[in-house]
């Protein structure tokens, strides 16, 4: 007898009968997903087609831009526009917003289509990370950017390793296994583990002293309770937090002694970053917060680029952080 695994669609379609709503869900989903995959070739073949480079520009954030951003820029548009269902996209790779079907859309996408940038020149873990709103179906439309508490999906994609977890409103965080088929498959509900023996603790540790003091004293007080570990991409140190629970945090740079190499709003982008590992934290059971302890999917941005500081994990080591930060 053959072992027949729950794929994702079958997965999208319970859910979106279960909530009777439309098919246009799975279909941005599939242009997601295909965009994922066509990325995750081109990354592991880019060694051999040198595609693990720079591209000779520089991006909106003033980051030298890689070759393979441009190649999964490319692709992840390219696929959006074909599903038809997107109003307008956000992206890392593009200073300003990117109209696709504005009247006919459906959907916003906020993307970062290669996160992890230091890792790439190395062939090492990068992520796909996406959130998703819906346009006012009950009145007008203003297209105005969405606070993560507004998403109504968000989800990440762990490449070469090509995992996928997506987090759905109100419905949890699922992780997906990936058959003979690389089909995205038997789906796993993610529930952020309480036993805080299996807690980690993921920052990068070359920064500590430029953090604030209360959050240098707190990593002080804290830091020996759990196992470090740091991947450098988001989306591979909050895969990590998922499966054992613990705490990400990307706090502001405010003590580095080049003042110019500051960071008193954080690094990581709060509408393709923050607020997609936030989404996908609360839907386990955890929270995110910013540099004031202020809960990340309530942050209403107020350009696309916009930065924030980041904490995010289980809710007891979080609100033991933000303690700290709100006094
Ligand atoms: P990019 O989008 O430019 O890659 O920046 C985001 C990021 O790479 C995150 O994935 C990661 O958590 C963080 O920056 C690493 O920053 P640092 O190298 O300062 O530790």
């Amino acid at each position: 007898m053959i072992r027949f695994e729950q794929t994702l669609t079958n997965f999208l379609l319970d859910h979106q009968e279960k909530y009777n709503r439309t098919y246009n869900f799975l279909i941005l989903m599939d242009a997601l997903i295909s965009a994922a995959k066509h990325i995750e070739h081109y990354y592991l073949t880019g060694a051999l087609k040198g595609n693990l480079g720079l591209a000779g520009n520089v991006n909106v954030q003033g980051e030298d831009v890689l070759r393979m951003d441009q190649i999964a820029q490319e692709i992840t548009v390219h696929y959006l526009r074909a599903s038809g269902r997107v109003i307008h996209a956000i992206s890392e790779e593009s200073e300003k917003i990117i109209p696709i079907n504005t009247e006919g859309g459906r959907y916003f996408v906020y993307f970062d289509p290669l996160d992890g940038s230091s890792n790439v020149p190395h062939g090492l873990p990068v992520g796909f990370l996406f959130g998703i709103a819906k346009r006012n179906l009950e009145g007008s439309e203003d297209g105005h950017l969405r606070a993560g508490k507004d998403y109504i999906a968000a989800g990440m994609f762990v490449i070469p390793t090509g995992t996928f977890t997506l987090a759905l409103k109100d419905a949890g965080t699922w992780r997906f296994h990936t058959d003979e088929t690389m089909d995205f498959v038997k789906p796993v509900r993610m529930i952020l583990s309480e036993d805080t023996k299996e807690w980690e603790l993921s920052f990068n540790p070359a920064h500590r002293h430029t953090y604030a003091k209360n959050v240098q004293n707190w990593i002080e007080q804290n830091e020996r309770k759990y196992v470090f570990r740091y991947l450098g991409s988001l989306a591979g140190d909050f895969h990590r937090i998922l499966s054992n629970g613990g705490m990400f945090m990307y706090p502001a740079i405010v003590n580095d002694p080049n003042p110019k190499k500051n960071r008193p709003h954080g690094k990581l982008r709060l509408m393709y970053e923050a607020a997609v590992v936030a989404f996908m934290c609360r839907e386990a059971g955890g929270i995110a917060v910013d540099e004031t302890g202020t809960p990340t999917l309530d942050l209403q941005p107020k350009e696309p680029h916009q930065r924030t500081a980041l904490y995010v994990g289980s809710k007891p080591l979080v609100d033991d952080i933000a303690r700290v930060l709100l006094r």
